[in-house]
């Protein structure tokens, strides 16, 4: 149920994006095997220069990988192929198409995330019924062409207390600079490079989830004590 899995996307995890241009001359599929072995739960395809028809049959393998896995699969950009091999939903940007629209081809079902910059922009994504947002980018990144200048800390605190729905900090976040992101209230976070640039992806993960999980439990015990 879409409710349940956006309950990850509200919790100290790691959203792990693919791109195989940095993967170190891995292929996605490799990559992606690497992650869901070491235990990510959130996993988007996002690949920018390959063909439809290549997309399109990368997809159809994650899909069947992360089912196996038990992982949420968000499509980056191409919505009919979130449809066609039934992802849990898409990820798209202020240029994509409208939201709303993405939403009437998708259905409720789908997960529909959209990357914000700004105040403005979160509350248009509450407004249009995004089921996530992207909170980025808060450093400087390479990955990303295109990519606006980063929106720091600023934009951070401002989602960590106007966001009513689950947000995912990105760009620049590495396993040097993420507790700095999580003291400041960001709980989901979504890494490329860091992830599929490194020679040890599996080692990489587990340092990540480490700290993820002792904010959790640092989290749960305070609470706790209220
Ligand atoms: N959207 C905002 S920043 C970014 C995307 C896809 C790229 C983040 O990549 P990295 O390597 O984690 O900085
Ligand atoms: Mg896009």
């Amino acid at each position: 149920m879409k409710s349940e899995k956006l309950k990850l996307f509200n919790d100290y995890n790691l959203y792990c994006i693919t791109a195989e241009a940095l993967s170190k001359g891995r292929k996605n599929i490799e990559v992606v095997e690497k992650m869901l072995k070491s235990g990510v739960k959130i996993i988007q395809y996002r690949e920018k220069k390959k063909t439809l028809r290549e997309k399109l049959l990368e997809c159809e393998k994650i899909r069947q990988m992360t089912l196996d896995y038990g992982c949420i699969f968000i499509i980056n950009d191409n919505i009919e192929i979130a449809k066609m091999v039934l992802a849990d939903g898409v990820h798209i940007g202020q240029d994509d198409y409208p939201l709303e629209r993405v939403r009437e081809f998708l259905g409720d079902d789908f997960i529909i995330g959209i990357s914000t910059h700004s105040r403005e922009q979160l509350h248009d994504a509450h407004k249009r019924g995004a089921d996530y947002i992207g909170v980025g980018p808060i450093f400087k990144t390479f990955t990303k062409e295109d990519v606006c200048d980063p929106v720091g800390y600023e934009y951070l605190d401002i989602a960590v207390s106007e966001s009513k729905i689950p947000f995912v900090s990105i760009g620049g976040i590495k396993e040097d600079n993420l507790e700095e992101v999580l003291k400041r209230g960001a709980k989901c976070v979504a890494m490329v490079s860091e992830i599929v640039a490194s020679e040890d992806i599996e080692g990489k993960i587990k340092a990540i989830m480490d700290k993820l999980s002792y904010w959790r439990d640092k989290s749960a015990n305070s609470k706790g004590l209220c």
